[in-house]
Formats: C-alpha cells, structure tokens, sequence
C-alpha cells in the first residue's frame, strides 16, 4: 500500500512540476512574442555569424529605410486595376444553412478573387471598418516593393479600425497568388482574411478552355470551406475540354491531393510555371501551408473528374457531370516534383559560386533552436546570390515561404533536381528532409523568411532576411500592437 502511495505521490509532484515548467516556459515565450518594442531592421547578432567582413545593417552605408521602396510612377496612360477591399466583422451565411461569425473582406470569406493581367499596374485600398486589433494585406508569393509587403511591424503599421492603406505594385509575375492579413496572420487568417489574386499570363505554354481558382480553407479551426462552400465545390467543364484548375492551400496542414477520373499535367507551383511537365496519373499531390499548385486537366467523355482532398470529404472539386470517378488508393504514390518535366538550363546550380550561405534547421518550433526576433536575420547585400539549406531535425511538415524574392530549389536532401527547374516562394519538408535553395538578393528590403504553418509562425518560426542598410520606421510588438504572426 505504501509504495502505491509514494508512487502516487511522485506522480503528483511530477504532474505539479511539469505544469510550473509549463507556465514558466509559457510566461518566457508570451515575453518573446510579445516584447514591447523590436526594430526588425536591426536585430543583428554579428557574432553568431561569426563573419566580420560583413558589416551589420544600418552601418554599411547610408540608411534607407524601406517605406521608400515603391513602384516607379505610372507612365502616362498605363492602365491601372484598382480595386476596395473592406475588413469586417460579419456574420457569414453559409450554403449549409448554418451562420458563424468571420473577418471577411468584402463581406466574403475568401474574400473577392483579384483578376489581373500579367504586366498590369494593381492598386488596392484596404479600408477597416470593425477589426480592432487592426489589419494588413499581405500579397503571398507576389515580388514586390519592400513598403508594399503587408506585414505589421515591418512594412507598415497596423491599419486601425476607420483607417485606410493604399497597396500598389505592378503584376510582374503571371501566376496563382493568395492574399490575407500579416497582422497576427494565425488568428486573422483563420478567421477569414484571405483571398484570392490571379495574375493571367499575356501567353502561356499551355493552352486551356477555362480557368478555375480554388481556395481551399479552414474558417474558424473548424469549418473546411471550398471557395466558401461547405460540401465541396461543382464547377462546369464539358468533355474534351481542358481546364486549368488553381489549387490554393489556404489552410496550414498539408494537404494531399488527387485527381481521379483523368490524367493531369501540373504545370505550376507557387505560381511559377514547369518546363515540359508530363503526364500523371493517380498520384497525390501534396501541397502545404500557402502553397499553390496549378493542374491542367482534359475532360474525359465519361464526363466528370474529382479532385478531393484524402483525408477530407469537405475539400472536394467535381469537374464535369457524370458518374462518380474511382477514388484513387490510399496509397498510391505521392507526386515528386524532383524529378518532373524537362530541364532547363539557366545557370543557377547548387555549386555555383554563392556570395553567402545559410543554414536553417528547422525543430518542432523553432529554427536553428531560437524563435522570433531573437532568430539572428540573414543578411544580405544587394547583388548576391544567397544559398539557404533546410534542414528539417523533428516534428510536423514545414512550408518554409520567403518573402518578395523566388528561390529556386537546388537539391533535395543532398541530390540535384533532374527535372523542370522549380522556383517557388515556399519549401515543403517533411520530417527529416533537406533542401537547398538558391536566390539573387535583387529586391532590396526587409523580408520576412517563416513557416506558412501559421500556427508554427505564431510559436517563433519567423524570422527575417535583411538587406543590409535598409532600415524602417515600424516596430513589432505590444507597445505598436504590430504582432505580424
Ligand atoms: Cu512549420
């Protein structure tokens, strides 16, 4: 009897001390995200690089502070897009009868879908009607000047309730894109501030008939929505027609994807199109956090093609009318981008001279086993090319997503790409996988570097990569109330 007592006992104590250790971490990292005031532009932790040769931001040269980073002037009689976009409370009506409360823009969760032409001038302004804690706009995977990036803290400050911003960039890029809010993006995400932006190519490889987007979400921790829809989404396409169909994971838990009922082509990811991309079939596609990929379909003469989601009913697409498809096996192979399509020469290869190269290992919730700001940035000078290896050490999937500049994937764990170059603003690794990616620092700014698992980003994965010398006027934490994650 005693022993089971005093085992009792111990367990009691242990139980007590693991909840002191909790709270006590808890209390550490509440301080970490929220600490009252850090200058993004200036967090250097010069030794930890333990390089001297290269200056710390803001000593370098003169300081130029990000906010002067625009778009050059429109030309006389360029065409410009604009668009309104108003953050609100509303209360949703939903297709399944029910009602829940959102953060809409527009009064829509996604918001409305932003349709412009590759090469136009894009012109947004974000008004906040209700949302106390103040908003953004984030514009995913566009490239685009520093001051226009949307993220509280750095690029701007919070827009407050009554308050307005005026977003402008040229749409370089043709491709899927998504915007939502980079103010606290975890719980204003989540609720709702997302959307929709295609940019269509002027012309393209492919040739198609319609061309679908879809934003695949999960309102509220709970509601899984289909553009908006709760039982998945019907879309019209007739047999022998092709279709491009816009895959966008809104939602921070890799998604895996298939397309049943026909062959398909992935012609893009993140927005950037493949070289030569061949045909698939039953394979799933996985597609993380913010990540986009673009399939391209030909209507079979049965009539109907699904693309679903494997674990979840409420994520399906059902191109066509006729009968219902096979559903792919559960096992069935995973599409592996490493080897897809037709290389193309473009001279950026993993031993190509780099002018810096970082390490980043990813753990559970941290990188290189610190969070936020205390992460030392990665530094970088106008001109470079940076090379970034991933590692991924334990724990869920990370789509790791950078900010204003596409990388292009180099290796996956230690073996050079064999296919269609890959560019991307995002990396998806899983547990134990490592890759290497490259870019040219050519779009001076201050640039956030994070996992699109927002919930990740929100526990301390977020960290920047700094142009050295730039500087801004904007502070993250409680005593702005810019909390970008
Ligand atoms: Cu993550």
């Amino acid at each position: 009897m005693a022993g089971i007592g005093l085992k009792h006992k111990k367990s009691t104590l242990g139980i007590a001390a693991f909840c002191a250790l909790l709270l006590l971490t808890s209390c550490g990292y509440d301080e970490l995200r929220y600490p009252e005031e850090v200058d993004m532009s200036q967090m250097h932790h010069g030794a930890e690089h333990g390089d001297a040769s290269h200056p710390i931001a803001g000593e370098s040269t003169a300081a130029i502070s990000c906010t002067e980073l625009k778009e050059v002037k429109p030309a006389v009689g360029e065409q410009v897009r604009s668009f309104d976009l108003t953050a609100a409370n509303t209360v949703l009506n939903l297709d399944n009868g029910k009602k829940t409360e959102a953060w809409t823009f527009n009064g829509t969760s996604p918001g409305p879908e932003l349709r412009v032409k590759e090469g136009e001038r894009v012109k947004v302004t974000l008004t906040n009607r209700d949302i106390d804690e103040g908003v953004t706009i984030h514009w995913h995977g566009v490239i685009l000047p520093c001051s226009q990036d949307g993220v509280a803290g750095v690029t701007q400050d919070a827009i407050g309730p009554g308050e307005h911003f005026t977003y402008e960039f040229i749409a370089r890029h043709p491709g899927t894109y998504w915007y939502h809010s980079h103010q606290q993006s975890s719980v204003q995400a989540g609720k709702g501030l997302i959307g929709r932006l295609i940019v269509e190519p002027k012309q393209s490889d492919f040739t198609y008939d319609r061309d679908y987007a879809v934003t695949l979400q999960l309102l509220n921790e709970k509601l899984k929505l289909t553009n908006g829809h709760t039982d998945g989404l019907q879309l019209d396409a007739a047999p022998g027609e092709s279709i491009r169909l816009r895959l966008i994971n809104a939602y921070s838990e890799v998604q895996w994807i298939g397309v049943a009922g026909a062959d398909f082509r992935v012609i893009s990811i993140d927005g950037q199109d493949l070289n030569g991309p061949g045909k698939l079939r039953g394979q799933w596609i996985p597609i993380g956090g913010g990540q986009r990929y673009d399939v391209l379909i030909t209507m079979p003469s049965s009539g109907q093609v699904k693309v679903y989601s494997k674990e979840h009913k409420a994520w399906n697409i059902r191109l066509g009318k006729g009968p219902t498809p096979n559903p792919l096996s559960k096992d069935a192979p995973q599409f592996d981008f490493t080897d897809y399509g037709t290389p193309l020469e473009d001279g950026i290869t993993a031993d190509m001279k780099f002018d810096r190269v970082y390490d980043l290992k990813l753990g559970i919730l941290d990188i290189n086993g610190k969070k936020f700001h205390e992460i030392p940035p990665l530094l970088v000078k106008e001109g470079e090319w940076i090379k970034i290896r991933f590692k991924h050490t334990f724990g869920g999937p990370h789509p790791m997503h950078l900010h204003g500049h596409l990388f292009k994937i180099l290796t996956k764990n230690g073996k050079p790409l064999t296919g269609s170059p890959i560019y991307a603003d995002s990396v998806l690794l899983f547990s134990g996988e490592e890759y290497e990616v490259a870019f040219q620092a050519d779009n001076p700014g201050l640039w956030m570097e994070h996992c699109h698992n927002l919930g990740h980003a929100a526990n301390g994965m977020t960290m920047m990569v700094n142009y050295e010398g730039l500087t801004t006027p904007y502070r993250v934490g409680t005593k702005s109330g810019n909390l970008p994650d």
